[in-house]
């Protein structure tokens, strides 16, 4: 019987497999201009974070490179819209440097070549069939405002709102997806928090709360200033991309554990967002506000947001951006050590099953049953909001040869489908990460996350197709897994 039953899932699951995507499903590509574009310091456009740290702290990163050139995708966007057409992708995500707009962060004369620039290559997209997806800040902020706090400095919301009126007023006509922000979680725990990202503070558990609490306020002033004035011109949508590992409990006595990880990684944000009562999630205003009093501090280190905030903040994106990559397992570390740290306000330590297939990045295992437990999740937790995945992918360290990122491809893509068919999740898009090799941040040009290699060393920066691209082209033109 029980047999019976197993049988009849699995070729329930597999006559799954054989169902196209969705016919309003949409096949896309991601990058972002810092790992992409390189010029750095040409056509008027000013130093960000990302070529502050590089430049004076050039040992932070594995292969000690920048992104000065990177792709030079600014140079060479012609032939990567041919690569978009190649795979054929309908939506193409790219984030605009916030320096080529406003080199200095200050929100005066924007710089009209920046503008010249995006404006063009959003004509060209557009007129090859291909909708872009914008994100408005993908880390790299102008250096002069970082130095005034950056996003710990609550006026950062006037900056962050008057870059955006600018990308509004001359891309919305052809913008239909916007981002707001790509992934909080990184750029404020762990580039504030931690030192794992520019503008590496490294003050774990209060920088990281200061920077989340302005980046959410500013993408609620970004997201109501689109719906006061844009939505009835444009009929655009606003979301935000936000990250997440599966958290899966370790045993059955971390299950408390697992979930409060969920919420320290995933609902910081997406609670005050996307949860029917708004606010943070309640497990982290209990748990930091009880570690805040035990250190001493007079107040919780995590701000609060008055009721108006909360009010003002929820129901504030028409998608859920969701970056997915890998799985971990947690276990409860409940402890009395008071040193103040995000890691000992969730008290949570996780590390990934060594069964699992890795790729290059220390991070990063194949584990698709998570991708599809996290889809189920976010359609739970936050009343089956409309999902685009705006970044999924694999590592290696190059070659155009690549089964291991087709597998995972393969993979991934599999527990999407049951996620859309057996969940019922509402999943209407997925963009792999990435389209070409980039600056992989901290790994520098050593782990690659492209579909098309790049030839670092062949100052023309050819692309060409690996075979994980050949693979994804495929499903894109059945719109099956092949
Ligand atoms: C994305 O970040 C970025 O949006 C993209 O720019 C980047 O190139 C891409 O992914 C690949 O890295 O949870 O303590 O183990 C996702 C980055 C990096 C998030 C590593 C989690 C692990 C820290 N991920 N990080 S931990």
């Amino acid at each position: 019987m029980l047999f019976a039953f197993l049988g009849l899932v699995i070729w329930v699951c597999r006559l799954i497999l054989a169902v196209p995507f969705p016919e309003d499903f949409i096949f896309g590509v991601s990058t972002a201009a810092y790992q992409n574009e390189g010029a750095w310091n040409t056509s008027g456009k000013g130093p960000s974070i990302w070529d502050t740290l590089t430049h004076e702290r050039p040992e932070l990163i594995l292969d000690r490179s920048n992104g000065d050139v990177a792709d030079n995708s600014y140079n060479k966007w012609e032939e990567d819209i041919e690569l978009l057409n190649d795979l054929g992708v309908q939506f193409y995500r790219f984030s605009i440097a916030w320096t080529r707009i406003f080199p200095d962060g200050e929100p005066i004369n924007p710089n009209q070549e920046g503008i010249n620039f995006y404006n063009n290559f959003l004509d060209q997209l557009t007129s090859n069939g291909i909708l872009p997806m914008v994100t408005i800040f993908h880390w790299d902020i102008p250096e002069s405002l970082q130095k005034m706090g950056g996003f710990m400095n609550p006026r950062i919301i006037d900056y962050y709102t008057a870059y955006a009126k600018v990308l509004f007023d001359h891309f919305g006509d052809r913008v239909k997806y916007w981002i707001t922000i790509n992934e909080p979680k990184q750029y404020c725990q762990e580039g504030h928090g931690e030192a794992s990202y520019a503008p590496a503070i490294n003050i774990s558990g209060v920088a990281d709360y200061l920077c989340g609490h302005n980046i959410i306020r500013a993408h609620a002033a970004v997201y109501h200033m689109y719906d006061d004035y844009y939505r009835s011109l444009y009929d655009g949508e606003v979301g935000i991309s936000l990250s997440g590992h599966w958290f899966e409990a370790y045993t059955r006595d971390d299950e408390d554990a697992a979930e409060r990880m969920r919420q320290f990684y995933v609902g910081w944000w997406a609670n005050p967002i996307f949860s029917s009562e708004g606010d943070y999630p309640k497990v982290m205003k209990e748990f930091i506000s009880k570690r805040s009093s035990q250190q001493g501090y007079p107040w919780s280190r995590l701000p609060e947001f008055t009721e108006d905030e909360i009010n003002y903040i929820r129901g504030t994106a028409d998608f859920f951006g969701f970056n997915h990559y890998t799985t971990f397992m947690a276990q409860n570390a409940e402890s009395d050590d008071l040193t103040v740290s995000y890691a000992n306000d969730h008290q949570v330590i996780f590390a990934s099953d060594p069964t699992w297939a890795r790729g290059a990045s220390a991070w990063l295992s194949v584990v698709p049953w998570g991708f599809r437990k996290y889809l189920k999740w976010i359609k739970d937790t936050y009343s089956s909001p409309i999902i685009y995945v705006t970044e999924n992918g694999f590592s290696d360290h190059g070659g155009l040869h690549d089964p291991e990122r087709v597998q995972y491809y393969k993979q991934y893509m599999e527990a999407l489908l049951e996620a859309i068919y057996i969940d019922e999740v509402e999943v209407k898009g997925y963009a792999p990460w990435t389209l070409m090799d980039n600056f992989e941040w901290f790994d520098g040009y050593v782990n690659r996350f492209g579909l098309y290699g790049v030839d670092f060393s062949d100052p023309n920066l050819p692309r060409k197709p690996k075979d994980s691209a050949k693979y994804y082209k495929e499903v894109i033109k059945s719109r099956r897994l092949v």
